[in-house]
């Protein structure tokens, strides 16, 4: 009996840590000027990401360079917002007002399993900019 007593217990404590490992986690990224800091982020699934300092900005998800199924949301201008992301993948984004400048980023869930579809797609002015850091960023990941 009490033998498995501790191998029950081995068992819960060994779940404990896989748990432990799975929690999600918050991250922050700022406008500064016209740029997103930091640009490209890695998270794993489940966290959480907070743009702040949002005054003048916003983020618009671009439909085709984020993974399959997703929502390509759009954040009001001038607001702080919060976006937990589920599903593995690259997700590029811009600022509507600001993409001329190249005010864009990406975040990179997990693994980046649609980076070929993304390297695939011919895009072109301050976008295309912001889709050649994200593929540099996801590949040195
Ligand atoms: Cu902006």
């Amino acid at each position: 009996m009490r033998k498995l007593i501790s191998v029950l217990t081995a068992l819960f404590l060994t779940g404990l840590l896989a748990a432990g490992s799975a929690v999600a986690k918050n991250h922050t990224v700022e406008a500064q000027g016209l740029k997103f800091m930091p640009m490209n982020i890695h998270i794993q699934p489940g966290d959480t990401v907070y743009w702040e300092n949002m005054a003048t900005h916003n983020v618009h998800m671009m439909e085709g360079l984020i993974p399959e199924g997703t929502e390509a949301f759009v954040s009001p201008l001038g607001e702080n917002i919060n976006h937990t992301f589920e599903k593995e993948g690259v997700y590029i984004y811009q600022c509507d007002p600001h993409i001329g400048a190249g005010m864009g980023g990406a975040v990179i869930v997990g693994k980046p399993v649609n980076l070929e579809k993304i390297k695939s797609q011919d895009v072109k002015g301050g976008l295309g900019r912001v889709v050649d850091e994200a593929i540099e960023f996801a590949e040195g990941l």
